[in-house]
C-alpha cells in the first residue's frame, strides 16, 4: 500500500535535518508534498558563536535552501555574498579567518543575537527570522538549550576537545576522529512543539543527513529519541551513504569515531529497528537489502542522488510510499 495523493494533502511530516543534505531533501519533500503540513526538528550541535555572534549553520542552511537564498553551489551561506566585513576584520587580526562569514550572512546572526540578548528563546528567534525567508515549513530548533558538539583529536601529542566546526571546516576531518560528545545535551530540553510536532505526526523522515553529527546530535537530546520510539507511525530513512562513501561531506570520519562502517546497512542497523521502520539504500546497495530486513527493517533499494529537485522528490516519494507499505 503506498498513501494515496489525497492523504498527502493533509499529512504531517516531521524531518530531523542537518544542513546541506536535510535542507536539498526538504525541497524535494516540499515538490513531493506540496500540501503536507512539514515540521523540521534542525540540528543545533554545528552552532558556533563567532565575533560575539551566535551562528546557526544547519538552521540557516534549511531557512535559506527553502526560501530561496542559499548559495546554491555551496550549499550553505548566501547567494550574491561579499566578504567586506571578514577582511576588515581580519586587518585587525581578529579571527578566525577559516570560518567564512559574508556580509548578507552576518545579518542574519546579528539579528538573532540581538533577538537572544532580548531573552527571546532560540525557537521564537528562529520563527522570526523564517517570517522573512518563508521557508514553507515551520523550522524548530531541537532544543533551546546550548549544545555544542566537539570532537576529541590527538594532536601535538595530547588529546584535546575542539568544536566541530574547527574540525570540518578548519582540519576537513583530516584527525581521526576519537569521540564526538554533544556538549550540553544530556542536559537540553526539546524546544517548544518539538515533541508535540512528533506525537501528532503521520511520518518521521530521517533524510540523508550526517547520522552522528546531524541527525545524532538531534537524538541526543532526551526525550526525542523517545518519542519518535513511542510515536506510534512510521519512521522512514534515507541512507547518506552510498557504495560505501558518503554522498558529500565527510561523514565517514565521525561514523568510524562511533565505531560504525560507512555502509548503508550500518548506518541502519545503527539507528536499529526499535526507532526506525523503513530503511532506503540507493540501487548500487541493492545486495544490502537483505541484512537490513533481516535486522527488522523494512528496506528497499532506489535511486538515492540528489541531482536535482525532481530526483530528490521521486526519493521523497519511495520514502513515503515506504511508510505507507510498513504501515499496512
Ligand atoms: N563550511 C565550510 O566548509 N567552510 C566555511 O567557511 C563555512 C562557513 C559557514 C558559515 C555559515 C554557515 O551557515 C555554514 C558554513 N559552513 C561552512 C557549513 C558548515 O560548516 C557545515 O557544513 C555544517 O555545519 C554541517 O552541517
Amino acid at each position: 500500500m503506498s498513501y494515496p495523493p489525497d492523504k498527502l494533502l493533509y499529512m504531517r511530516i516531521v524531518v530531523l535535518a542537518g544542513g546541506i543534505g536535510g535542507a536539498r531533501f526538504l525541497r524535494g519533500l516540499k515538490q513531493a508534498a506540496p500540501d503536507a503540513d512539514i515540521t523540521v526538528i534542525g540540528n543545533t550541535g554545528d552552532d558556533i558563536h563567532l565575533f560575539g555572534l551566535k551562528v546557526c549553520p544547519d538552521l540557516d542552511t534549511v531557512m535559506y535552501t527553502l526560501g530561496g537564498g542559499i548559495n546554491e553551489e555551496q550549499g550553505w551561506g548566501r547567494k550574491d555574498e561579499s566578504f567586506h566585513v571578514k577582511e576588515e576584520l581580519a586587518a585587525y587580526g581578529v579571527g578566525p579567518e577559516w570560518f567564512g562569514l559574508g556580509d548578507r550572512d552576518f545579518a542574519t546572526h546579528i539579528v538573532r543575537t540581538q533577538m537572544l540578548g532580548a531573552g527571546y528563546p532560540l525557537s521564537a528567534v528562529t520563527e522570526a527570522l523564517c517570517a522573512r525567508w518563508k521557508p514553507g515549513v515551520r523550522l524548530l530548533p531541537m532544543s533551546d538549550d546550548r549544545v555544542e558538539t566537539h570532537v576529541a583529536v590527538d594532536m601535538d601529542g595530547e588529546r584535546r576537545a575542539i568544536h566541530f566546526q574547527e574540525y570540518w571546516v578548519k582540519l576537513r576531518a583530516s584527525v581521526e576522529a576519537q569521540a564526538i560528545v554533544p556538549v550540553g545535551a544530556e542536559q537540553a530540553k526539546p524546544a517548544p512543539g518539538v515533541l508535540e510536532a512528533i506525537a501528532e505526526a503521520d511520518v518521521i523522515l530521517f533524510p540523508p543527513s550526517n547520522p552522528v553529527v546531524s541527525v545524532g546530535t538531534i537524538l541526543a537530546v532526551p526525550g526525542i529519541r523517545e518519542a519518535i520510539a513511542e510515536a506510534g507511525v512510521p519512521v522512514v530513512g534515507l541512507s547518506p551513504i552510498v557504495g560505501d562513501a558518503p554522498v558529500r561531506g565527510m561523514a565517514d570520519k565521525v561514523l568510524a569515531a562511533v565505531g560504525v562502517e560507512s555502509t548503508a546497512a550500518a548506518v541502519a542497523t545503527h539507528y536499529g529497528s526499535g526507532l526506525l521502520d523503513g530503511w532506503l539504500v540507493d540501487t548500487v546497495d541493492a545486495g544490502a537489502v537483505g541484512e537490513v530486513e533481516a535486522a527488522g527493517i523494512r528496506c528497499r533499494a532506489v535511486p538515492l542522488m540528489m541531482t536535482d529537485v525532481d530526483a530528490t522528490a521521486e526519493m521523497a516519494r519511495q520514502a513515503l510510499a515506504l511508510a505507507g507499505e510498513v504501515r499496512a
